[in-house]
This record gives C-alpha cells, structure tokens and sequence, in this order.
C-alpha cells in the first residue's frame, strides 16, 4: 500500500527521469544504493520539485495542517546562523563523565538510570557515579550512525523490569535495526535478553533512527529513518522512515492509523526526538537531506497527529503540498536535532511547555516554545553554543529527569567531535 502522491512517482510515463546528478550520485555511494535506487530515487525527487513548485503557487492550498490554519503561514525558516542567543540565566552541572557516547537515558524508579553508550554497553549509574561492569553488554554491528541507540523502560517496569533497546545487528549477512526487550535484575546490576519485538528495520551506514519512548497512551513508538532509500519513506509497509506505534509486546494496536500496521506517522527522513504537548499531538524533530538532489541542511521541527505524512521526499523546507505536514520550524544550515524533550518542571519556570533539543553537528541546545494548540512558533532561542567553556560540544539525548531537571549527554566521541579526555558526558540543566 503507498500513500501520498495520487500518481505513481515511479512511472516514467508520468515523468521523465532527469539527468543523473553529480551530488546525487555521490551520495548513491555513500549511501550504498544502487543505480537502479539511485535512478528511482531521481525521478522521485523531480517529481517532488514539480509537486512542491505547483503547491507554491497556489499558496496555503494544502490540508495537512490538522488544526486549519494556513501550514506555510506557520513554517519559520531560520536562514542565518540558528537563533538568538537564551534570554534565561540556566547553568549545567556536569552529573557524569568517562562514557562513549552516551545515547540514550532511562531513569529508574528506584533511583538511578540505565544509560546506552552507542558502542554496545548498557550501562548503571547509581549512588553518584557509573558502575564500572556494564549490566549488559551487546554485539552490535557499529556504523556511522547505528549501534545502541534508544532506551526506554516498560510502563510496568517496577514489577517487571522490563526495558527496551533499539539495536543494530547484521542478520544474514544484511543490516537491520531492532526493538529488543530486555529484563533487569533485581539488584540492577545485570539484564538478560528476552526476545525482539519489532524486527527487520531496514538500516544502513546512516539514517537509522533510534529513539524509542512510551507515550502517554502507554505504547512504544518507535523513530526510524529511511535507512538511505527516501521512498521507503512513503511506502506505508515499510518501517523505514517512520514513527512506529506498537504494544508493549511488538502487535500494531488496533487504533493504529493504517490497521494492522506499525506506522502511526510516514514521510519521516530520520527521527530521533519526539514528546507529546497533549495526548494526541506530537512534537517531532527530523533530519533533513544531506545532499539528496543538492539539498542540504533544512532540519526540522514538526506538529504531527496520527496519521499525518511529514513529507519526505517530496516536499522540503518551508513548501506545502496537499496532505503533508510542512514544518513549524527549519533552518538552511545543518543541525541536525538529537533528543527532544518538552520541558515539565518547575524549576526554569520561563522554559515550562517548551521543547528542548540537543543539536549535533551546530552544538547547542535548542529551545521551542509553541503558540499552545498551534502549529506557531512563538519564539525559539539558543542555549550553551559551541564548545568548552560556552558550550558542551555536540548534544545528543534530551530527556526529563524525575526530580524535574533536563538532562542532556554530549556525543563528542561519536567520530564527528572533539573528544576530550573525560570523554562524554551527562548534564543536568538548572536555574543559574
Ligand atoms: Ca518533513
């Protein structure tokens, strides 16, 4: 089943494929896609420039804004630098150091979190410091982008002890993401593999997603990315390019949007933070092209609802088409956005309901504050900028703490930083 475009895009009775680009070839290597991908993946990108020019024209035309004001309108698109500088006096407490690149965070409810270093180790912070002996340490086939990645905790996690990792691992030979539950003992200072219960992710060299969350309806979503290929993006049967929605046991729930599949939203590149304003909303963040028909940067912070297409690859930046969610938020250069966490405590009062996100390749937390139930932006603004003393570096995982403080981890050692002595860390954020 394929939604989105009303004609196939593949068709060359529809269009003709234009001339192979440089770039586009380029990145057919890096990406490891064949000619034949690469040629699919041209015509795809051509027949979204026609889409997205004719959607241009008839300006604010498109219904893929779920609350009816116009998507265009709402879409800021930041072309110089990325915002000014935070206007609210917050520091960062350095909470723990020496780890490699610390994806994802998971706090216990008996005090002390669990923590992924992308190389493979789940690792126990407890009492203050990091325990030495991994709980658990897993053979996953390293890439540019994979690894360990996400981490997540049962919402039963305090009778089961049930948690959930998304891992990368070669199968046959072939690359593939997994969701895989896992079940820590009681004393927390080991874990045993249950089973997989989402399987067969296409990944790659990049792409390929990682963050996994339960959601206030007590789900597992899942973000993927489009593991290289754009048009698994918009193939529905593919979970690829995706944010899955599944039961704590793998099975598409029966309100899934599409039935009997995991994809609750489609047209995703490469998500890797999202969290819910309200039940039924979602800020998502999503990583824009990185070459693709000589499209660069173009990051993006999206308002997404069950169901909706966010777009890729057929529109880009601010451009609106019929049936597409067009971003609240981009910018022209590159950011791209790691973790996302909207900010619930009380002690940054100016930053309650905003959404916060650690940027990578332009080194900053990011902060969004939304116009309540709107698709606006009301302002966005820049915390800790670029390296030590000003800033941290490259920032990765976002995430509420339960005594009501932020926490961030830098990604400094992940091959595409500074890695310093101490090596990576995890920072929680308060008042100054
Ligand atoms: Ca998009």
């Amino acid at each position: 089943m394929r939604f989105g475009p009303s004609v196939d895009p593949f068709a060359s009775s529809v269009v003709e494929a234009p001339p192979s680009t440089p770039c586009l070839r380029h990145y057919a290597r890096a990406e490891r896609l064949s000619l034949r991908q690469c040629a699919r993946a041209e015509r795809l990108f051509a027949l979204a420039f026609l889409a997205s020019c004719a959607a241009c024209r008839s300006s604010g035309a498109g219904d893929g804004n779920s609350n009816g004001s116009d998507p265009a309108g709402d879409c800021q698109l930041v072309q110089n630098d990325f915002g000014p500088d935070g206007k609210v006096a917050v520091r960062a407490e350095v909470v723990a150091r020496n780890l490699e690149v610390p994806w994802g965070i998971a706090f216990l409810p008996e005090g002390g979190m669990l923590i992924n270093e992308r190389p493979g180790r789940v690792r126990l912070f407890k009492e203050g410091r990091v325990l030495p002996r991994p709980v658990a340490t897993l053979s996953v086939t390293r890439s540019d982008e994979g690894g360990l990645l996400g981490i997540a905790l049962h919402p039963d996690f305090a009778s089961n002890r049930f948690f959930y990792l998304y891992v990368s691992s070669t199968q046959g030979g072939q690359l593939f993401n997994r969701v895989e539950r896992w079940r820590l003992a009681v004393d927390s200072q080991s874990a045993s593999f249950d089973r997989a219960i989402v399987d067969r992710i296409p990944a790659t060299q990049f792409h390929d997603g990682g963050r996994i969350r339960f959601g206030p309806d007590g789900l597992l979503y899942v973000g993927t990315g489009d593991a290289g290929r754009p048009d698994n993006s918009q193939n529905i049967d593919s979970l690829a390019g995706k944010l899955l929605r599944v039961t704590p046991d793998g099975a598409a729930p029966p309100d899934n949007p599409f039935p009997g599949k995991p994809a609750f939203l489609y047209g995703v590149r490469n998500t890797q933070g999202f969290d819910w304003p309200s039940p039924k909303t979602l800020y998502l963040t999503d990583h824009g092209p990185s070459g693709e028909l000589r499209r660069t940067g173009h990051d993006e912070v999206n308002v997404a609802r069950a169901g909706d297409n966010l777009g890729w690859p057929v529109i880009y930046s601010c451009q609106t088409r019929d049936g597409m969610v067009t971003p609240s938020l981009t910018w022209t250069e590159a950011v791209p956005p790691g973790g996302a966490a909207i900010y619930t405590g009380s002690a940054i009062a100016e930053w309650k309901g905003s959404l916060m996100i650690g940027t990578l390749k332009s080194k900053h937390l990011h902060r969004v504050l939304f116009d309540p139930g709107t698709r606006h932006v009301r302002l966005h603004e820049v915390y800790f900028r670029g390296e030590p003393p000003g800033g941290f570096g490259r920032l990765r995982e976002t995430i509420m703490g339960p005594d009501g403080h932020l926490y961030v981890t830098t990604s400094n050692c992940d091959g595409r930083g500074n890695c310093p002595a101490e090596q990576d860390k995890i920072l929680r954020i308060v008042p100054r």
